[in-house]
């Protein structure tokens, strides 16, 4: 049998933990044959709430885990890891400040890059879901030196998967037909911060995108021919997406949880196993300046994954009108990235 791999999940007493941790041990991220340890970090005063959240995955006698460390000690749970799922974060209290967000976690992710460089493996692949998710990243690769950027990532398959059900709910097929959405940019914290539409910075992208069999078997059609609708698609689609987050908190009282948990599997499983051929996900990374996206920010692109290690696709065409979004997600995170970095020092 394989040897079991190290995963860590932070925040591992809260919502999206309560979700992820359970299709992990079910083998929904690496497999039906791969065993894994759990390594569960959160705070102090969630002990108690970590104690059972490991009574119930004792009660759940999953064959696949082999071992489970739950600690409120950011060295034991660090140790040997070789996935971080950075699932813990400072939350928006109200009527809370973007600069004092920042500021707070600022603090955990620099804790965190610092613990990832002293006692993760050198190969560690890491996620990070915490808000505001692409500049937490940035902070951890930051102080996390000697460790490849390239192992460093932030969560935008949720937006990915929201656009992808959008399309096929519009066109009325499959949502597996639907193929290569691409969310551009941040995840964005404005959105958290408030919720007018035109501050929203990710950037849901058809224009690579296709419907697979469709009209009829062996055809595939462009989702700007099958939708037939631009102005639906600028004026509806996108800000649908970009402000799903909020509607389901209005609906749920609580944000969104199980669709995250089931997001961070995607990610991390297609990073870890490989994209299907011909398939484009999204995956906010370190920018090498494709796409005239700066060097070093973590930003979100269309990738495919083989053996372990992401690459961005080349060559895609980009519209004036996504091209013009592009640049204000820049820009935004240009900002959160240098409000962080002056947090660091
Ligand atoms: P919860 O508040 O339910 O859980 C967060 C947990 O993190 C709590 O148990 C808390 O004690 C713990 N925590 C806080 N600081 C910590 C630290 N320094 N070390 C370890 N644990 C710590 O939030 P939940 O709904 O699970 O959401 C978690 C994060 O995901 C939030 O920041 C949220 O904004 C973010 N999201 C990001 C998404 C993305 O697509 N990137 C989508 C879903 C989600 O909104």
């Amino acid at each position: 049998p394989a040897a079991p791999i190290r995963v860590l999940v932070t925040g591992a007493a809260g919502q999206i933990a309560y979700s992820v941790i359970f299709m992990i041990a079910s083998g929904q991220m690496f497999g039906p044959h791969q065993p894994v340890i759990l390594h569960l970090l959160d705070i102090a005063k969630m002990a108690d709430a970590l104690k059972g959240v490991v009574m119930e995955i004792d009660d759940g006698a999953f064959p696949l885990v082999a071992g489970v460390v739950a600690t409120t000690d950011i060295k034991a749970a660090f140790m040997g890891i070789q996935v971080a799922l950075l699932i813990g974060a400072f939350p928006r209290g109200p009527g809370m400040q973007r600069k004092d967000l920042l500021k707070m976690n600022a603090s955990i992710f620099k804790e965190q890059g610092e613990a990832l460089k002293n006692y993760a493996s050198r190969s560690v692949k890491v996620l990070v879901v915490g808000n505001p998710a692409n500049t937490n990243a940035l902070t951890t690769m930051t102080q996390a030196s000697g460790l490849p950027a390239s192992n460093f990532s932030a969560l935008t398959r949720l937006d990915q998967n929201r656009a992808l059900s959008m399309i096929a709910e519009k066109v009325g097929v499959n949502v597996n037909k639907v193929k290569n959405v691409i969310i551009w940019g941040n995840h964005s914290l404005t959105q958290l911060i408030n919720r007018f539409l035109c501050y929203n910075s990710r950037v849901p992208d058809v224009n690579s995108a296709y419907i697979q069999n469709y009209p009829s078997p062996s055809v595939i059609t462009p989702v700007s021919t099958a939708v037939n609708d631009e102005k639906w698609i600028r004026e509806q689609f996108i800000p649908l997406v970009q402000n799903r987050g909020a509607a389901v908190i209005a609906a749920r009282k609580l944000s969104s949880a199980a669709s995250a948990a089931t997001a961070v599997v995607c990610h991390m499983r297609d990073w870890v196993l490989g994209t299907k051929d011909g398939e484009i996900v999204s995956m906010a990374v370190c920018s090498d300046g494709s796409y005239n996206v700066p060097k070093g920010l973590i930003f979100s692109f269309p990738v495919t994954c083989r053996g372990g290690e992401w690459t961005i696709v080349q060559g895609l065409k980009i519209t004036d009108f996504i091209q013009s979004k592009i640049d204000l997600t820049i820009k935004e995170l240009n900002e959160e990235k240098e409000a962080a970095l002056s947090f660091l020092n």
